[in-house]
């Protein structure tokens, strides 16, 4: 497995932010937490390949928006903020290596923070970055595989991936205060601690799982279901808005 990350930008501090306020940002200290993520994917089999920082481009450190990767291809996506559209080149450039690329393109926007692949099956978030016109395009891209493509409904946060993320290939962590739980069907959904709003996202890759050490009950919760991730601190990183996922774009090899 490659794990994709680039390198933490200078400009972080002018980063997107939708639902939270803005904090000055230790441009080190988030830099020392990415450095620890990356070698968290290598204790776990990953093999990364870190891009270079991006000085103009605040949000480039989350390059889980700028594609999606499945086993037949790799979908470039037109991020809805229109500040982070320029991140896709260089995660193209990369991605080309492993995938054929296909793009999203104008009048879709996709960010692929809203974007589950769950075995076959694709789940789409519709937030304020992902409209109708980049879901039809992903579908076109993807029925030809085989893949099932649905659109669902979230509120109250970013992304689907703030939301609900994989656990396993039938099994979803989720915070149901944003979800539509039925348009999940035949997924079993673990739902997390109620008081840790933000615990939904959790990262599978290689041989296990990587999780913010910010949400110790939702932890107990995995672990009682068998899931014992490593532990990362993400608190910086998480004042631009970004959490466990958004840092990589995983490659099967
Ligand atoms: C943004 O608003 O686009 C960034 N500040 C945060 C993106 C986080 N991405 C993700 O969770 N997939």
């Amino acid at each position: 497995m490659i794990a994709i990350t680039r390198d933490v930008s200078p400009a972080i501090d002018r980063c997107e932010l939708t639902h939270l306020s803005r904090q000055p940002i230790d441009v080190e200290r988030a830099r020392a937490q990415h450095r620890a993520y990356e070698d968290a994917l290598e204790r776990l089999g990953c093999r990364v390949v870190r891009l270079d920082a991006a000085p103009e481009l605040p949000d480039s450190v989350f390059v889980e928006d700028t594609a999606i990767v499945v086993s037949e291809v790799a979908i470039i996506m037109r991020p809805g903020a229109e500040s982070r559209r320029a991140e896709t080149a260089s995660v193209a450039g990369a991605l080309g290596r492993y995938r054929e690329l296909r793009w999203i393109e104008e009048p879709g926007t996709i960010d692929g923070g809203d974007v589950i692949v769950c075995g076959r099956r694709v789940f789409v978030g519709r937030s304020s970055r992902t409209n109708e016109a980049g879901i039809a395009q992903l579908r076109n891209m993807l029925v030809p595989f085989g893949y099932r493509v649905h659109g669902v409904d979230l509120r109250g946060c970013l992304h689907l991936k703030s939301a609900a993320t994989l656990v396993s290939t039938d099994m979803l962590l989720v915070n149901p205060a944003w979800i539509v739980r039925d348009q999940f069907a035949d997924v079993e959904l673990l739902a997390v601690a109620e008081s840790e709003t933000y615990g939904a996202n959790v990262l599978q890759a290689g041989g296990g799982w990587i999780y913010p050490v910010s949400f110790p009950r939702t932890r107990d919760i995995l672990e009682r279901h068998g899931i014992s991730p490593l532990v990362v601190e993400v608190d910086e990183l998480a004042k631009a808005e970004g959490a466990v996922t958004c840092c990589s774009l995983l490659v099967a090899e």
